[in-house]
């Protein structure tokens, strides 16, 4: 077998106030912990730098660019990247993303897969934006993804790993099948993806223990119709009185839940992970080889 542990860091609140140098210190201190449990990849949440700041609205780049990160590492990520590499340990981290590209500047929400070995392997820019560009005018929040962040740019990538072949996504990208799908076609056996959810849905009422369950059933389908491992890993908890769902979990690709947060906290959990596991999904009821219809499923990929 193909056993290895790995760690999924779930974060606790970070408020506006909060320092980059404090939360990346919080990183590190479960990077720290991951490597005492002896995992070799650690997953961390979406945006994990900052609050979540697409609930407030903004108009101006000069008041919501102190939320980006320029460069790899950005000068807040270097202390994060630098005890990795010293422990060995390889990582996914989403962070906003400002870059120069085609002679403008664009702005996107992206994650980052770091090997044990400092390298960065990739990245991946979140392409199921949620919410909306202007305001809705709720009375607590908004969702002001699609406002700040253009629609990732380079597809559902996959990166061959000292470890295996892993692929990446962000939050609302588990909502969709299509995301995963498209990641195993490309050989993917682990699925790393970080998340900040509301526990209220704001365009349209929804009991809070449903934003819950969505998540889970969507981590443990991905997993089951694609024989690969989920890591799960939210930013939870109350951040200045806006409170998010925790539920980080590791998934088998069999469909079960093998570990799971306890809290709505910083909290690392550990599950050695073994990656030949998946392969008798994918070679029974799974084989897309044999087993695709693609020629009727056109309407997936028509407006
Ligand atoms: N961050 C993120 O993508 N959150 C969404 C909230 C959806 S409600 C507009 C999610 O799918 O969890």
């Amino acid at each position: 077998s193909r056993s290895e542990v790995f760690a999924v860091a779930q974060m606790g609140p970070v408020h506006l106030a909060d320092t980059k140098a404090a939360v990346v210190s919080r990183l590190i201190d479960m990077l720290r912990e991951a490597h005492g449990r002896g995992a070799t990849w650690v997953t961390f949440p979406e945006l994990a730098l900052t609050t979540f700041f697409p609930r407030y609205i903004y108009d101006t780049p000069e008041q919501y660019d102190v939320f980006f990160e320029e460069g790899l590492p950005s000068p807040a990520m270097v202390p994060l990247f630098d005890v990795a590499r010293n422990l060995g340990v390889g990582f996914y981290l989403g962070y906003a993303e400002k870059v120069r590209e085609g002679g403008q500047m664009r702005r996107f929400n992206t994650s980052v897969l770091v090997g044990p070995n400092g390298d960065v392997l990739g990245k991946y820019r979140k392409i199921h934006l949620p919410g909306t560009v202007d305001p809705i005018g709720d009375l607590e929040f908004e969702h002001l993804e699609k406002r700040y962040f253009e629609v990732g740019n380079l597809g559902f990538p996959t990166f061959s790993t000292s470890s295996g072949r892993f692929g990446m996504c962000i939050c609302n990208d588990r909502r969709w099948p299509e995301t995963f799908r498209v990641m195993a076609l490309r050989g993917a056996e682990v699925f790393m993806l970080g998340y900040n959810t509301p526990t209220r849905n704001i365009h349209h009422h929804e009991p809070a223990y449903l934003r819950e369950f969505h998540h889970r059933l969507s981590m443990e389908s991905a997993a089951y119709q694609n024989g690969a491992w989920v890591m799960a890993a939210a930013k939870c908890g109350s951040e200045d009185g806006f409170a998010m769902i925790g539920g980080s979990m590791i998934v088998a690709p069999t469909g079960e839940v093998v570990t799971r947060a306890a809290s709505e906290d910083d909290e690392v959990i550990t599950h050695k992970c073994d990656l030949d596991m998946g392969a008798y999904i994918r070679r029974s009821v799974f084989d897309f080889a044999r087993h695709r219809r693609i020629e009727h499923y056109k309407p997936i990929t028509e407006q």
